[in-house]
């Protein structure tokens, strides 16, 4: 068994940030040494004190919506797979596009750690975290609906793709995604010799419409209620392995962990 999760809105409240009511569940997962692989939008600066916190240090996560893979120390080797573009050329780009085509947009680029954290409510302090990217910005997008298919195009034409995420939408590079990164982490498990007995049941937790390629990637997808109102759209038809909680953030953590597995 291995359990994949989105952390915003999935296993931290959406609002607080806070993962205490999916703490028995969490125990759980320590205890009986199922490996739990964050799936997130979050940086790797901020997955990495967290997973300290958690009690989850050293464990592989995919950071910045899939467009950066961490894997744990294979072989004294400190695994990282990147999308292919980095932060600042993202950005050079964005700010081209943006004067180019008069888009109307502020990415965390722009703004201050200040400014981030009161659109987040984070602390000013994890909002600076949240501003160390390396291979993926973050955007406010304050133009129309008609702008932004523009948007759109000129991304994909640049080799970037758009996802959205619970407040945010996500610029990286085209053909990454939480789905692709977790099938090369499922690839770089299979090729270790130290996994390569396990054939690993997935469980995918997640709320945003960033989350459904990994949600239609694992074996049981927990949709969490979220705060979004894009719905989580999953392309996979086998309903009876989809199960949507009724509560959001930690409470449906629990929940749709508490669906799937079945307590002694
Ligand atoms: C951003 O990610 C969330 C994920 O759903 C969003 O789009 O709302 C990221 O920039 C992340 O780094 C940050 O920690 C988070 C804070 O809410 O927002
Ligand atoms: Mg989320
Ligand atoms: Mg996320």
């Amino acid at each position: 068994l291995m359990i994949v999760t989105d952390l915003d809105g999935s296993l931290l409240d959406h609002h607080s940030y806070s993962w205490q009511p999916a703490q028995p569940w969490l125990d759980k997962i320590l205890q009986h040494q199922i490996p739990l692989v964050i799936c997130s939008s979050k940086t790797a600066s901020e997955i990495i004190p967290l997973q300290q916190q958690l009690g989850l240090s050293g464990a592989p996560f995919i950071a910045e919506n899939g467009a950066l893979v961490q894997l744990d120390h294979v072989d004294g080797d400190n695994l990282r797979h990147h999308a292919g573009k980095d932060y600042s050329e993202i950005c050079h780009c964005l700010r081209r596009l943006r004067q180019q085509y008069q888009f109307r947009f502020s990415g965390f680029a722009d703004f201050t750690d200040q400014e981030v954290a009161d659109i987040t409510g984070l602390t000013v302090r994890n909002a600076a975290l949240a501003r160390r990217r390396e291979a993926s910005e973050s955007l406010v997008w304050r133009d129309s609906e008609q702008q932004f298919a523009a948007f759109s195009r000129a991304l994909e034409q640049e080799g970037l793709s758009l996802t959205q995420g619970g407040r945010f939408w996500h610029v990286m590079a085209s053909g990454s995604g939480k789905g692709a990164a977790l099938a090369w982490l499922l690839q770089a498990y299979k090729q270790d010799k130290r996994f390569s007995q396990h054939n690993f049941i997935t469980i995918g937790l997640g709320d945003g419409p960033n989350d459904a390629p990994m949600l239609d990637s694992v074996d049981y997808a927990v949709v969490i209620k979220g705060h979004s109102k894009t719905p989580v759209t999953l392309t996979r038809q086998d309903q009876q392995n989809i199960y949507h909680t009724s509560a959001y953030g930690p409470e449906g953590w629990q929940e749709g962990l508490q669906h799937f597995i079945a307590q002694d």
